[in-house]
């Protein structure tokens, strides 16, 4: 891969958007490479969570850059076509993000603009250095965002603050992130990763097939109404009840055990 490094300790894999020499801009190679090794961590038993955070600048400075957006370099000359094809190149690796079993978390570690701001709203949680900047700028450019922006962020903070959001193309810092709900929780630059990791430790130290499970009924059910997604709830909830790990995390308890092995996953 020349623009990702992915880093696998235990149950917990990091994935760095490493391109300095362009602020860890997506290009179209970059989300080809996300795209197959999104894959390839989906496939893996061992891996329970995947932090996704950007690499260093050229100054190797860790907290400049998440990702500053779409390749704009690449883009200024797209056709038409050329665009849709960048679109549907970049729905895959973002839909796997959101869908994939593993929970995904951001670790924003500085610019999260444009498509940068888009792909940590495609992970389950996000958690922000405090120099970290959020914003979708696409309309100062003479495009829209284009990476699922105008649907996820609208989700997260609501609709008047996303339309203030992408309409103004104004950049927020990281605790007006947090206080509009856009990320989980801010801390200070050195303690990002350690923050992530911790999370990703405890949440795979639950019951994994449970945890995607959960996952499944929250992605979906958010777009039915409220009588399916709770029958849809029920299902998923019968399946779990099938699960070796339902018996061991119940009988843990009941015999008064800390220890569980859950195998599930
Ligand atoms: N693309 C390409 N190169 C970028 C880049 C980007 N988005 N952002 C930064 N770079 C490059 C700069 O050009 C510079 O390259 P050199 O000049 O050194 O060769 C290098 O990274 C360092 O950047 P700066 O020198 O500008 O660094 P500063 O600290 O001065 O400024 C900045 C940092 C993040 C404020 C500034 O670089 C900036 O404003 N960058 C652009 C941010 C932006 O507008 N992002 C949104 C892009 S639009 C689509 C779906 C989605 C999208 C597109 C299409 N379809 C469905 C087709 C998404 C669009 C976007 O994301």
């Amino acid at each position: 891969m020349n623009n990702l490094k992915l880093d696998v300790d235990g149950q917990i894999a990091v994935l760095q958007i490493a391109r300095p020499a362009a602020l860890n801009a997506l290009n179209s190679e970059t989300l080809d490479e996300l795209n197959q090794v999104l894959s390839e961590v989906e496939a893996r038993d061992d891996v329970k969570v995947l932090i996704l955070t950007g690499g260093p600048d050229k100054k190797d400075n860790p907290y400049k850059s998440f990702v500053a957006g779409a390749d704009i370099k690449e883009m200024v000359n797209f056709t038409a076509a050329e665009a849709r094809a960048f679109g549907m190149r970049a729905a895959e690796p973002f839909f796997k993000l959101m869908n994939m079993r593993q929970v995904t978390i951001a670790a924003v570690n500085g610019f999260a603009l444009g498509g940068g701001c888009e792909i940590a709203m495609a992970c389950d949680i996000r958690i922000a250095s405090e120099s970290a900047l959020f914003g979708q700028p696409e309309v100062g450019l003479g495009i829209i965002p284009g990476f699922g922006g105008t649907q996820r962020l609208a989700r997260l903070v609501g609709m008047g603050r996303a339309k203030e959001l992408i309409f103004t193309g104004s950049n927020i810092d990281a605790q007006e992130a947090y206080r509009i709900g856009l990320v989980n929780k801010v801390v200070p630059n050195e303690e990002l990763m350690d923050t992530a990791k911790k999370m990703a430790g405890k949440i795979a130290s639950n019951a994994s097939f449970a945890v995607s499970i959960a996952k499944a009924a929250i992605n979906n059910g958010y777009d039915m109404d409220i009588k399916n997604a709770v029958e849809y709830e029920a299902n998923l909830f019968g399946i779990t009840c099938s699960t070796h790990d339902k018996t061991e995390g119940m009988t843990a308890f009941i015999e008064g055990r800390k220890e569980k092995n859950f195998t599930d996953f």
